[in-house]
């Protein structure tokens, strides 16, 4: 039988139950540290304030907004969880969260700090000489020298261990031939970490902008990170002289050690961007009346918002939990995999189906979801595409490599 109102909860003495906050189900936010929860409110301060206003313009434009830079670097996002050299020295759910809220915003923002952060400090960071992160990390810390990676190759990402970007020794120097496609920041950048393949195996070196025989043409015409630079990068007879070169690593693992980093972000930076699209759908939905009653009044609509809801749930406590894996130093490669697997595919389905019940207002710029949705196509597909992610836990569950 229905219960009258007002006989709930308070006629047994407790108190009515708050409303839920339809972003945060259950509630990850009160699981967050008081420094945590200060990291997330000042970035999504800066989102609110600074990249909402101008980010659909941007997207339209094709232009990322360097102007946002020095506000990233004086918040300390950049190489945030790296300590010393001028870096933040953040925890992993700090970076997570700080992902979160930029991806919010849009994934091009995000972009921009994973590699500047994860794959250009980091592998400074942890395979560089002294000489190298003292010349490079605090520099790149307050956004004055940007980063780019290049790993990809035209021929195939997905099997870098195949790259045809090669380096030979000439006297103290090496020199560099090749080419790298689908780099992010690539035309921005003043520093390439670059990956080829020497005598010694996979060797990364460090490639300034101006060197002779070093170009990086932008890449035109994307449907998606339109507010993202993205890159070619050629290499002619590059020379590169040893202490440029990374002494600290050799081998695949070098730049797939720099991927768990990026990967560990975007599994929570996609999150954002499927919570701005939700947000805004419950919103929407609320207020257009068919058929005589607000949309969000009809059961498939409502079943529809129900499995987006699930879905980012399940997608934050998987982060949350991968956070404190990594903070724990328990963290696995394939760990990091089903996270970039699972929550790229939850944001993609959520933003997709979020532009599907915004009927025709859905295809307009002026709605999010599109935006994200396109965006959300690169992010699924960079840092390891789904198939690769999904193809490594199965190597972890069945020990059988079917890449
Ligand atoms: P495999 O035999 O598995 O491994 C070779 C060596 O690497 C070690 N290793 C790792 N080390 C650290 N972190 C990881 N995640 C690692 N995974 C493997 C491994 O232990 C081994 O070490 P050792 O000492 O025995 O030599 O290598 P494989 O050739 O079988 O390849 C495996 C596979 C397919 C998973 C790998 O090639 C892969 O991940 N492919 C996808 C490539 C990819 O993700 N590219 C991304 C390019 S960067 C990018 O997209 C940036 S977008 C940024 C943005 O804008 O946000
Ligand atoms: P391919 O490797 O050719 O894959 C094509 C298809 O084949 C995919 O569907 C893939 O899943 C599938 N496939 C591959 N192998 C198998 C298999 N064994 N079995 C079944 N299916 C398979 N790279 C960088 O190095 N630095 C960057 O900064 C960077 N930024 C990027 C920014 C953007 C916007 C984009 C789109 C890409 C970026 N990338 C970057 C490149 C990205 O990492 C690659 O696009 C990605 O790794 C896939 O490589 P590919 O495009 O060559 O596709």
């Amino acid at each position: 039988m229905a219960k009258a109102a007002g006989s709930t909860n308070a006629a047994a003495g407790n108190a009515a139950p708050a409303a839920l906050d339809p972003l945060d189900l259950y509630a990850v936010r009160a699981a967050l540290s008081d420094e945590e929860r200060l990291v997330q409110e000042s970035v999504a301060r800066l989102i609110d304030a600074e990249v909402l206003p101008l980010i659909q313009h941007c997207f339209e434009e094709h232009r990322f907004p360097k102007e946002l830079i020095p506000k990233l670097a004086s918040l300390g996002l950049l190489g945030s969880s790296l300590t010393g050299y001028g870096c933040a020295g953040l925890n992993a759910i700090c970076y997570g969260l700080i992902c979160q809220e930029l991806e919010r915003g849009d994934s091009g923002i995000r972009s921009f700090v994973s590699v500047q952060s994860s794959l250009c400090m980091y592998p400074i960071w942890a395979f560089g000489s002294e000489e190298q992160k003292n010349r490079y990390l605090p520099a790149m810390a307050r956004g004055e020298l940007i980063g780019c990676f290049g790993l990809t190759e035209p021929h195939g990402g997905s099997d870098p261990a195949n790259m045809k970007t090669h380096a030979k020794k000439r006297g103290t120097d090496w020199v560099l031939n090749g080419s790298k496609m689908w780099i992010t920041n690539g035309s921005l950048a003043d520093l390439a970490v670059v990956w080829a393949m020497t005598p010694e195996g996979i060797r990364g070196f460090l490639i300034e902008k101006g060197t002779p025989g070093f170009s990086a043409p932008e890449i035109q015409h994307k449907f998606s990170l339109r507010a993202s630079v993205t890159s070619a990068l050629f290499f002619d007879n590059v020379v590169v002289p040893e202490e440029r070169v990374l002494a600290g690593v050799r081998g695949l693992k070098g730049p797939l050690s720099c991927l768990t980093q990026a990967r560990y972000g975007i599994a929570w930076g996609v999150i954002g961007a499927a919570q701005a699209c939700l947000r805004q759908l419950l919103d929407y939905t609320a207020t257009r009346t068919l058929f005589g009653r607000p949309l969000a009044a009809n059961q498939t609509i409502q079943v529809r918002l129900a499995d987006m809801a699930r879905r980012i749930t399940t997608a934050q406590l998987l982060a949350l939990q991968l956070g404190r894996l990594k903070d724990a130093g328990a963290m696995q490669p394939s760990h990091v995999s089903l996270a970039k697997w699972n929550n790229c595919r939850m944001a993609l389905d959520v933003a997709r189906d979020c532009r599907d019940m915004l009927g025709g207002s859905g295809i307009s710029a002026e709605y999010v979801p599109i935006r994200h949705m396109l965006n959300l196509e690169s992010v699924i597909t960079y840092e390891g595409t789904e198939t690769i992610h999904q193809l490594t836990i199965g190597r972890e569950l069945t020990g059988l490599n079917a890449f």
